[in-house]
C-alpha cells in the first residue's frame, strides 16, 4: 500500500518525518516503495528546518498562515489553527499534486496532535479540503494523544484534544488514534525522547504497508494482504499495536517444520508477538469494541506454517469476538517474527469519551477565559483611543 503522508503542526511534521524514514528503508532493504510523497505543514518556521528526511524544499515543507502567525506557531490555539488553514488549503493541494507519483497512491494518511495549536486546528479542516478534491482516495488521520502530564496541567489540552476529535472524526475515513503516555510506561525516560516515541509509533506500518507492494514470488504469502484488505478493514475509530519475537540464531540441530518440538515452539513465539500487539496497542481499548479487525504475520518462510497462521487467528477472534477478521503472511526478515494488529471500527473508545465530558465541563471556564483577555484587550484599547494614531 502505497500512501501521501502529510504531517501538521510539530509532532505531525515530525510523524512525517518518520515515515519518510521508514519509506528510506523500504526502498533500501526490500527496493519498494510505500510513501509516494511525505510532506510537513506548520506556521512555525523552526519546526519545518527542524525535520532531517522530508526534502527541504517550500513544496515539501510548507509554511502556512505567514501573514498571521510570522513564522512563529499559533501558540495551541487551534481555533487559529484551524482559520489559517482555511486560508492557506491551496498552497498544501499545490504541494501535494506536485509529487511525482502521487496517482499511484492507495490513500492519504494525514497526522497531528490533537492538544497543540496548528496541528490540531489544521487536520480537520485539511481532510475535509481533501476528501472533496480527491474522491476515489480514502483520507485516513493519525492523532497523536497528549502525555498524562499535560493533561493534568493544562486545560486547554483536553479542549483542544475533545475539538479536534469531534472534527477530524466527522470528516475522516478513519483515525488511527496514538496515545502518548502508552509509550512512557514501560519506559519513563522516552517522555523526553519524542523521536524515539515517533518511531515506535510508525514501526506497525512497515511490514503492513510492504507486504501489499512485493513483486517476487518468494516475498509473497499464502494469503496475501493488499490495500484492498487495509481499505476494508480502516473505519472510523481505530487503533494499531504491533509485537514482536525473536528467533534463535542457531537452528534446530535436527528437525524439519514437520518436527513436533519445534512447530510448537513457532506457534508459541507466534502466540507470544501476538499477545504483545495486542497489549501494547496504540490506545487502550476493549477488543470486544471492534467490528473490524485484522493481523499480519511477518517470519522467514520457514518459521511459517499454516497452523501458526490458523492459531493466531483462533486468539484474535476470541478477545475480538465481533469483527470480521482479515489477515494475512508475510515471508520476509531473518531472524525475527513480528505481528501487527488493527482493531478498527471502535463502537466505544472510554478515553475519547472522557475527553467530551470534561471538554463539557471546562467549556464556561474556557469561555469566561476568553471574554477575560478580550475585555483586558478592550480596556487597552479604551485608554488608548484619545492617542493620535501613526497609521
Ligand atoms: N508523539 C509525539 N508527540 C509530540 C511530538 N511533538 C509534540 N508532541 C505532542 O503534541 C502536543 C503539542 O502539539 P504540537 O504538535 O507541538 O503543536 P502544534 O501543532 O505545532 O501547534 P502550535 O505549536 O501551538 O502552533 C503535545 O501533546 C506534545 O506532547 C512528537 O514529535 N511526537
Ligand atoms: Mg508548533
Amino acid at each position: 500500500m502505497k500512501l501521501v503522508v502529510i504531517g501538521f503542526g510539530q509532532c505531525g511534521g515530525r510523524i512525517a518525518d518518520a515515515f519518510a524514514k521508514l519509506n528510506k528503508r523500504a526502498r533500501s532493504q526490500r527496493g519498494i516503495e510505500i510513501v509516494t510523497g511525505a510532506f510537513a505543514v506548520n506556521t512555525d518556521a523552526a519546526d519545518l528546518s527542524g525535520l532531517s528526511t522530508i526534502k527541504s524544499d517550500y513544496q515539501h515543507r510548507v509554511l502556512i498562515g505567514g501573514r498571521k502567525t510570522s513564522g512563529h506557531g499559533v501558540g495551541k490555539i487551534n481555533e487559529l489553527g484551524a482559520e489559517v488553514a482555511r486560508e492557506d488549503a491551496d498552497k498544501v493541494i499545490d504541494a501535494i499534486r506536485t509529487a511525482p507519483h502521487f496517482f499511484e497512491s492507495d490513500a492519504f494518511l494525514l497526522i497531528a496532535s490533537a492538544a497543540g495549536g496548528t496541528g490540531s486546528g489544521a487536520i480537520p479542516v485539511m481532510t475535509k479540503y481533501i476528501k472533496e478534491r480527491y474522491v476515489d482516495k480514502p483520507v485516513y488521520t493519525l492523532i497523536a494523544l497528549p502525555f498524562q502530564h499535560e493533561e493534568d496541567t493544562e486545560e486547554r489540552t483536553i479542549y483542544n484534544t475533545a475539538a479536534c476529535l469531534k472534527s477530524v472524526n466527522s470528516v475522516a475515513d478513519a483515525v488511527i488514534l496514538v496515545d502518548n503516555q502508552r509509550y512512557v510506561r514501560k519506559d519513563f525516560s522516552l517522555r523526553n525522547n519524542l523521536t524515539k516515541i515517533n518511531d515506535l509509533i510508525v514501526e506497525p506500518f512497515y511490514n503492513l504497508l510492504c507486504t501489499g507492494e512485493e513483486t517476487k514470488a518468494k516475498h509473497i504469502g499464502v494469503r496475501l494482504l493488499d490495500a484492498g484488505d487495509i481499505i476494508q478493514t480502516i473505519v472510523g475509530w481505530t487503533v494499531i499495536g504491533y509485537g514482536r519475537s525473536q528467533l534463535p540464531l542457531i537452528k534446530f540441530p535436527f528437525g524439519n517444520s514437520r518436527n513436533f518440538r519445534k512447530k510448537s515452539v513457532e506457534i508459541h513465539r507466534g502466540l507470544q508477538a501476538m499477545d504483545e500487539a495486542v497489549s501494547e496497542l496504540s490506545l487502550k481499548c476493549s477488543p470486544m469494541d471492534a467490528s473490524r479487525a485484522l493481523y499480519l504475520l511477518s517470519a522467514p518462510a520457514k518459521e511459517m506454517n499454516m497452523e501458526l497462521i490458523k492459531d493466531l487467528g483462533d486468539y484474535l477472534r476470541e478477545i475480538a469476538s465481533e469483527a470480521i477478521i482479515r489477515n494475512g503472511d508475510y515471508p520476509r526478515q531473518r531472524g525475527l517474527l513480528d505481528v501487527t494488529v488493527i482493531l478498527s471500527e471502535l463502537s466505544d473508545v472510554e478515553k475519547v469519551r472522557g475527553y467530551y465530558a470534561e471538554s463539557v465541563n471546562l467549556m464556561p471556564e474556557v469561555k469566561k477565559r476568553q471574554r477575560r483577555v478580550e475585555s483586558r484587550l478592550s480596556k487597552i484599547d479604551d485608554a488608548a483611543k484619545d492617542i493620535p494614531s501613526l497609521l
